[in-house]
């Protein structure tokens, strides 16, 4: 190996020693590299040989120490310890777009599938099946081309794969968080709407293009016309260019093998269809009175939505109010037009979108057996969490405010649980420990989500005045609130920066970087109204597939209806149920770097790798797992899987409780280990003692020393 396998294991802890590793084993292809059980992972922007069925043989079952650093013992260890313990464990991969967060997510999923199963019973069979492909259509749908990533994710997923005692996946469920939707209808220079556009128009039949009346040609729709780059060559190295039309048939491929009916999938495709129909919808004003140029295209609208031509005239140029009991029907502007027209598109995309999560959900709902389940009467779950990174756009909008927002939760999380609570967890037990230090990024969360104080807050307040407040009135509240935070910075207030156009920008220092958003926009996205005539268009379709999707359009125009809560406030809450959630869980980490912005297998740019380690923190992760005990265990754990070497504690200890067991056992054994310690070799004791291999970089007297602290620190 080159390098240092694990960088615990460095000679001197300096960043330039870290980064010196980093780079070599990059250099030389090893794109994994350990940090006690946390995983390291460079993406290599080629192909891989290294996800073979022979390397997962060599993996399966192995300890960490055994092999050279490799996901595959990450994901190995998630699921002994599940299997083991029956403990829940989870997968958090992090890192900034492009850093290799989903490629890596698919490899885990690969490796548990092909581990699992050794006696191929069918029903296990299709539960892999499905959680695999599922996985196909959700990128077709929820991923798109970023001028930071070719198939970035534009959503948050974390999936739950439950199974049963014996350890086979039974079932699984996936929640998705925050669909970037603005993208349906618009996208930045250079950038793509969802991939599952380009598919259907490059990929499906012309049978099937004419049945949506569709032509083959991107540039016939308004939110597809821009970055029409079918197939990426040349300059991009990447490892995997964009082929619609191949995907399309996997996507199709998926859809079959998953579980959707043949009426399903038509009728995402005709929704993928009106939206595209939908951008070219435009409007003429005469006089007061606005109405819609393409009639054709409002009737072939209509057609795909089971829906009626005047209905959809109607649904788009009025909306219909209560007002003092009375229902009246009321005309939009021409303003109004455009933004009901492009929130409807956005709308129905996002709903399919939640519908396609929802419906493979209950395809892989893990049917309640209780004879399966585990001794705990419960499944035992592995969670894998693959969000969106961070990152920084030439306009930054509300979307990246809340992908950049969950990205700090999940730093918390890390902080919390590996800085924080490990350290914490010495002075518990009364162990020295020498403080090591690190920037906490609590603060910049709390900027986000404090009641009252934070962001959202403030945002929420704005967007409760009705058509009053503007976006440079929220900008104006949020300066007058935040002024003086050290993470908040207001463009606008600052004396030096006099260009207009910053009027409209506020800065929040993040952990991983400096991001200008722009508030244009801000508060239309947090309120995100779609007008109810819409809704009960769309509950009223002939198509049961796309009613279903509409309940609440079963509402009458009467029906007082309570103020939905903000997407703004629904993320937030969503991300601290997150949160909840993988701190119930045993976690284990993924931290992925992005090499260089160049997409290169080559290029590692030393700025950006020192950035993102700096970052992310992993220097201070090393200091905390050297100066610790890499690895505990509760006394009754470590009883039962040892009490066989001593006969103070075999078969049974007559010791006040297990603390003293372990003692006593320790104690029996001492001679035995001492043996080991002066020889150093950990390795053949490793066999049968977990702890102490983790331990085999101590090196000569700090070794029994070590050994005795970590005895010290089994608890009850
Ligand atoms: P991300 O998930 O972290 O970004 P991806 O996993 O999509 O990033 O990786 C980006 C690209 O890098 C992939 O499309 C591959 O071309 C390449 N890549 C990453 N990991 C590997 C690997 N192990 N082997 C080969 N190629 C790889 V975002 O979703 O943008 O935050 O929102
Ligand atoms: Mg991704």
């Amino acid at each position: 190996e080159p390098g240092k396998p694990d960088f615990v294991l460095l000679d001197d802890l300096t960043k330039d020693a870290f980064m010196g590793n980093l780079r070599d084993r990059f250099q030389k292809g090893r794109i994994y590299t350990y940090i006690g059980e946390v995983v390291v992972s460079v993406n290599p922007y080629k192909a891989m040989n290294i996800y073979t069925p022979e390397y997962v043989k060599d993996y399966k079952g192995r300890e960490f120490w055994e092999m050279p650093p490799h996901i595959y013992a990450l994901a190995d260890a998630a699921y002994k310890s599940m299997k083991r313990y029956l403990k829940d464990t989870c997968i958090v991969i992090s890192g900034e777009s492009g850093a290799g967060k989903t490629e890596a997510s698919k490899i885990i999923m690969n490796y548990i599938a092909s581990i699992t199963n050794v006696n191929s019973r069918a029903e296990i069979e299709r539960v892999t099946g499905i959680l695999l492909k599922s996985n196909v259509i959700l990128e077709s749908f929820g991923n798109a081309k970023t001028n930071r990533n070719d198939n970035s994710s534009r959503f948050g997923k974390y999936m739950d794969i439950n199974f049963d005692f014996k350890g086979d996946p039974i079932g699984g469920h996936i929640n998705n968080y925050l669909l970037e939707k603005s993208r349906v209808v618009h996208q930045q220079n250079g950038e793509r709407n969802f991939h599952s556009f380009y598919q259907l128009l490059l990929g499906a039949t012309d049978q099937t293009l004419s049945s949506l009346h569709l032509k083959r040609d991107m540039s016939a729709y308004n939110y597809t016309v821009h970055n029409q780059t079918n197939v990426f060559t040349g300059q991009d190295n990447s490892s995997r260019a964009i082929d619609d039309k191949r995907t399309f048939r996997e996507m199709t491929g998926a859809f079959k093998a998953v579980g959707f009916t043949h009426d399903e999938q038509k009728t995402l495709f005709q929704l993928l269809a009106v939206i595209l129909h939908l951008g070219n919808i435009e409007f003429a004003l005469n006089g007061d009175t606005v109405s819609i140029k393409n009639t054709q295209e409002v009737a072939q609208i209509a057609e795909l939505l089971g829906s009626s031509k005047e209905a959809i005239e109607q649904a788009m140029l009025t909306r219909v109010v209560a007002a003092r009991g009375e229902v009246i029907s009321k005309l939009h502007t021409h303003e109004d037009t455009g933004f009901a027209r492009d929130a409807f598109a956005k709308a129905i995309y996002e709903r399919a979108f939640s519908w396609i999560v929802q419906r493979i959900n209950t395809i892989i709902e893990v049917k309640l057996d209780i004879t399966r389940y585990g001794m705990y009467g419960k499944s035992t779950v592995i969670g894998v969490l693959d969000i969106y990174g961070f990152e920084i756009f030439d306009n930054n909008s509300f979307e990246q405010f809340c992908i950049n927002y969950c990205n700090e939760k999940l730093q918390q999380l890390f902080i919390e649980l590996v800085l924080k609570q490990e350290q914490e967890e010495y002075l518990r037990e009364g162990i020295d420990w020498q403080n090591v230090d690190y920037f906490n990024n609590c603060i910049i969360c709390d900027l986000v989500e404090q009641p009252h104080k934070g962001i959202i807050s403030i945002l929420d307040e704005a967007c409760l005045n009705v058509g009053t407040v503007t976006d440079e009135m929220f900008l104006e509240a949020l300066d007058k609130k935040l002024k003086g935070h050290g993470h908040y910075q207001s463009r606008r207030l600052s004396p030096k920066d006099k260009d207009l156009a910053h009027n409209q920008d506020f800065r929040i220092i993040h952990y991983a970087g400096n991001v200008t958003y722009s508030v244009v926009g801000f508060m239309e996205k947090n309120k995100d109204q779609l007008f109810q005539d819409f809704k009960r268009l769309l509950y009223k379709s002939t198509n049961p597939v796309i009613s279903d999707m509409w309940p609440e359009g079963a509402q009458s125009v009467k029906e007082v209806t309570k103020r939905p809560l903000t997407a703004g406030t629904l993320f937030k809450n969503s991300m601290i149920q997150l949160v909840g959630k993988l701190s119930s869980k045993e976690p284990y980490y993924v931290r992925c770097i992005k090499p260089n912005e160049v997409k290169s297998p080559v290029q590692f740019n030393e700025d950006r790798c020192a950035h993102q380690v700096a970052y992310l923190g992993l220097l201070e992760n090393v200091r905390v797992r050297r100066a610790g005990f890499a690895n505990r265990q509760p006394y009754s754990r470590f009883l039962q899987r040892y009490k066989m070497l001593s006969s103070y504690t075999w078969p049974n200890h007559q010791c006040k409780n297990d603390k003293e067991a372990v003692q006593a056992l320790i104690k029996d054994i001492r001679y035995f280990l001492s043996v080991l310690f002066l020889n150093n070799i950990f390795v053949m004791l490793a066999k049968f003692n977990k702890f102490i291999l983790y331990n085999h970089m101590w090196r000569g007297a700090n070794a029994r020393r070590r050994f005795k602290r970590t005895i010290a620190t089994y608890r009850i």
